[in-house]
């Protein structure tokens, strides 16, 4: 849903072993199923049985037979809204800070914009068969609460926000937000699963070491949590990486490599179907938790222009 928007955005979540199912939401790329990933698990996620499960999960309304598409509160895809993660297998939250942008800003308004947008989601994936209310317990638990004027207080109240929805064991699809507030999700990630497998979408590494004598902004989410233990270097893809660099030793993303990231550019991505590298991408993960984030400028800036970098 992020092609409607034009702020830089991302969008993320965390699959583990026990979520498998949640891969099924977003990525097609993955080439399975949901009723694959039903027939493969043992039970259903949210109760003990899965062909027997009588759990009413939440849904989100028709709007051929429920709720016309402009009715509603504005949550995402107009689910109920709830105050905490707690019953929740999969929770939307939103982190409306932008102030780590090196350029125009905006994304502040992306989880409110997402969520506008969101209306026109329908609940079935016509092209894999993906339901994935039948399933997940899944609501929007509104933003997380942030010291939005102070950017290192901010970075400790995202890292507790998520905690509170790890808490729950619920799996947070963070909407952003630039991708500064990426480096305290995966504090919080890290501190629950142990160092993370990273599928990153974008058209910049974020992996500076600093801008301006800072080191928090949102250019150096990654080298941040390289820093401090919270990936799993050999699973880690940056795919889509273009644009010009400041100089010869960032070439290739050396940095990148140096860590053991598998890096594709984005002219590898060009006139070629993408299945088999993410195929690749898929046994490179192998069973361990992974992130997955994308910043709405790995798209074609012809098509979101009003990204902050
Ligand atoms: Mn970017």
């Amino acid at each position: 849903m992020v092609l409607f928007i034009n702020f830089k955005l991302s969008l993320r979540y965390v699959s583990n072993s026990k979520h498998n199912n949640f891969v099924s939401f977003m990525s097609r790329t993955l080439n399975q199923t949901h009723a694959d990933i039903l027939t493969s698990s043992k039970r259903c996620i949210s109760c003990s049985y899965k062909s027997r499960c009588s759990k009413t999960f939440n849904q989100p309304p028709s709007a051929s037979s429920d709720l016309a598409r402009p009715a509603g509160i504005a949550s995402f895809m107009r689910l109920p809204v709830q105050n905490s993660a707690e019953g929740l297998d999969v929770c939307f939250t939103g982190v409306p800070f932008d102030n780590g942008t090196s350029n125009r800003s905006g994304a502040r308004f992306g989880p409110r914009q997402i969520r506008t947008e969101s209306v026109m989601l329908r609940p079935l994936n016509g092209s894999t068969g993906a339901m994935p209310f039948k399933s997940l317990q899944v609501a929007d638990i509104g933003d997380l609460r942030i010291a939005m004027y102070d950017i290192h207080q901010t970075m400790k109240d995202i890292k507790t926000g998520i905690q509170n929805i790890l808490f729950y064991d619920c799996i947070p699809l963070t909407m952003g937000g630039d991708h500064t507030i990426t480096y305290p999700i995966l504090q919080a990630m890290k501190e629950k699963h142990g160092p993370l497998g990273l599928i990153h979408v974008d058209a910049h590494a974020d992996t500076n070491d600093e801008a301006l004598g800072c080191k928090i902004y949102h250019g150096t989410p990654f080298r941040n949590a390289v820093k401090e233990g919270l990936l799993d270097c050999k699973r880690v893809a940056q795919i889509g990486l273009r644009g010009s660099l400041y100089s010869e030793s960032e070439f290739k993303y050396q940095y990148s490599v140096d860590q053991g990231f598998k890096v594709v550019m984005a002219d590898d991505c060009w006139n070629k179907s993408l299945v088999p590298m993410m195929k690749e991408i898929q046994n490179q993960m192998g069973d361990g938790p992974v992130y997955v984030s994308i910043d709405i400028d790995a798209l074609d800036p012809a098509y979101a222009p009003g990204t902050g970098k």
